[in-house]
């Protein structure tokens, strides 16, 4: 069984050495980006059998990103190195104040032409659960027409669907991002905005009212990251509000809301039956207190993903302990 299959780009990510701008840094350090494998690495490590599915280049690029993931035990099993293409790169420089800031290399990636001919049944044989970003969406112009096929399938196979908007406004226009989204919303079990991208989808209401207009549109669950504040889950017509968990200072907040994300599934995946309400009721608010301590654990550290925890790191951080150190 597959607990969770997801579609999307990674990217090799470079990143300067500490301290250093773009144009001035003598070295660059290569990683792994990708909201996508960000959130089956970190359900992975939370106990969790994951899938990623994706085209690559036929390139090194490809070889690093394969081994990264594989090495977190993903199934990498329907990834595809396509010869002649691409893989994409990006860079990410720290900024004096506030979220980092990402340069993509991307256009025209084999990611980026995947299409509805590239669907296979083995995608979702023995899965439980779909999770898409808008990212995906976002990356080629038959990407949108993939991720809706790929929803419909997981659909009609009785899978659920979680779907994070990942707005990058460095991919597309905001019209676009409008349109594409609402659009998916009925197919769409648990839907994971941020604040701001409720804000670009809704326009601005009172928190309530804007989970009440997602949840009318289709999804079971709405839950919207909420920063500094925590988050705030719609449901059943109730809400619940997740206070945030506090941290003494960021290192890098990139890769935090797919961390968010992946502690939310991995406890409403705990159950194996459908999304109920009674199911939803007990277990909304643990998933809400361990979706905001993976988040706040994940702007701890650089990478976007390196620093996602094991079931027993992620309870030692909630309960302020320590396990064996030496
Ligand atoms: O959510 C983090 C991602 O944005 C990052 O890992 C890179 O997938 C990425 C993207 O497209 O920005």
């Amino acid at each position: 069984v597959i607990d969770v299959v997801t579609i999307g780009e990674s990217m090799v990510l470079f990143q300067p050495t500490e301290g250093a701008q773009i144009p001035f840094s003598p070295y660059f350090v290569p990683s792994v980006g990708g909201a996508e494998s960000n959130v089956v690495t970190a359900l992975s490590r939370l106990g969790l059998s994951t899938k990623w599915i994706s085209h690559l280049g036929s390139d090194p690029f490809s070889k690093l990103i394969l081994s990264a993931l594989a090495g977190e035990g993903v199934d990498v099993e329907d990834v595809k190195q396509i010869d002649g293409e691409k893989t994409a790169v990006f860079f990410k420089e720290k900024s004096v104040q506030g979220d980092p800031k990402v340069y993509y290399y991307r256009n025209g990636s084999a990611a980026s032409k995947l299409s509805v001919n590239d669907i296979q049944d083995s995608w979702f044989e023995g899965a439980r659960h779909l999770h898409v970003t808008g990212i995906t969406l976002a990356i080629g112009k038959s990407t949108p027409n993939l991720v809706k096929a790929t929803m419909e399938k997981a659909k009609e196979r009785g899978m659920t669907v979680s779907f994070d908007p990942n707005i990058r406004l460095k991919l597309q226009s905001v019209s676009f991002w409008k349109k594409s989204i609402m659009e998916l919303l009925p197919l769409v079990d648990i839907f994971m905005p941020g604040k701001e991208e409720a804000e670009l989808l809704l326009g601005s209401h009172q928190e309530e009212e804007t989970l009440a207009q997602f949840l009318s549109k289709g999804p079971k669950v709405v839950v919207m990251k909420l920063g500094e504040e925590g988050s705030i889950t719609g449901f059943n017509d109730t809400f619940h509000r997740e206070p945030p968990r506090r941290i003494s200072h960021i290192v890098d907040t990139v890769g935090a809301g797919d961390a968010f994300s992946a502690g939310f599934l991995s406890v409403l995946l705990q159950e194996r039956e459908p999304l109920n309400s009674s199911i939803l009721k007990n277990l909304i608010p643990t998933a809400a207190t361990r979706a905001n301590a993976m988040g706040a654990l994940a702007t701890q550290y650089k990478g976007d993903w390196e620093g996602n925890p094991s079931v027993s790191e992620l309870t030692h951080f909630m309960e302020g302990t320590q396990g064996t150190t030496r």
